[in-house]
């Protein structure tokens, strides 16, 4: 029987990849995000593949989280594989001039909504014995960079939520692990940069960046290992680069 898998922001980038990843193997898919719009055109895209349902709410709300996963159909309501992907940076300051509005949205969307998300979710996988969560970290969990302070220390919390998410989970036989990516050539910059398209394609010139493709086959992998096989932290990043803001855009 196919398994069913929840995606946190589908709508684009690394989890709409994965969505259509997922969609040739004949999981069953939630795509979840805010842009409804998406949501309905990749719904329509994968139908014919898979069996895909859609879920609208932002993650900071855990009112609307909840009612969203108690509105799930019967078919789609024991989540096997929660992929926790939803988020983004808000900014790129020095601290002495960040704005407090893209700190809360970073602590508010990367940690809490992971959180908020996860909870509900674990509990019916605990109830239902069965659950494998992969959580989206990035380079950034790993290493701090310039301007990259409180973006850096929302997946620093991602990174540590993952560890003890798999301590506490361990008893119950519920595999967590982190895919922890460098740069990924998605709208991860273009909402960074609040839609300066120019400044966000300057980031991934001069070089290869990861695709989101690339992402969507390793979480893929990742998922489709033996039941004995936990992928605990994985990091991958373009060849091009050597850590966390460290590129070589000559190459
Ligand atoms: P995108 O901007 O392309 O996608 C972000 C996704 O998150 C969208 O689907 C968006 O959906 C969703 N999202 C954002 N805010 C909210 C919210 N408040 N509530 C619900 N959904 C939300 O970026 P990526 O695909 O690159 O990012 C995906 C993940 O990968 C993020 O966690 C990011 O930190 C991480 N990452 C990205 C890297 C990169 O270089 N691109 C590198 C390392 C990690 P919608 O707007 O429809 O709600
Ligand atoms: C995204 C990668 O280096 O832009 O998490 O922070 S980076």
């Amino acid at each position: 029987m196919s398994k069913t898998v929840l995606i946190t922001g589908a709508s684009s980038g690394i989890g709409l990849a994965t969505a259509r990843q997922f969609a040739k193997e004949g999981f069953k898919l939630i795509l979840c995000g805010r842009r409804q719009e998406r949501l309905d055109d990749l719904k329509s895209e994968l139908s014919s593949q898979t069996k895909v349902t859609t879920l609208n709410f932002d993650v900071r709300d855990q009112q609307a989280v909840n009612e969203a996963l108690e509105s799930l159909p019967t078919e789609f309501k024991a989540i096997q594989i929660l992929i926790n992907n939803a988020g983004n940076a808000h900014g790129l300051d020095y601290i002495q001039e960040g704005s407090s509005t893209d700190w809360d949205a970073m602590l508010d969307i990367n940690v809490k909504g992971l959180l908020y998300v996860s909870q509900p979710i674990i509990r019916t996988m605990i109830k239902n014995n069965d659950g494998h969560i992969i959580n989206i970290g990035s380079t950034a969990g790993k290493e701090v960079y310039p301007k990259g302070n409180v973006y850096c220390a929302s997946k620093h919390a991602v990174d540590a939520i993952n560890k003890g998410m798999r301590m506490d989970l361990n008893a119950h036989g519920i595999r967590v692990g982190a895919i922890n990516p460098g740069m990924v050539e998605t709208e991860f910059s273009k909402v960074r940069f609040k839609g300066d398209e120019d400044r966000a394609e300057q980031v991934y010139k001069g070089y290869k960046a990861l695709q989101p493709e690339d992402i969507a086959d390793i979480i893929h992998f990742t998922v489709t290992r033996p039941y004995h096989v936990n992928i605990a932290d994985l990091v991958v990043m373009p060849t091009a680069q050597a850590g966390s803001g460290m590129i070589n855009k000559s190459s």
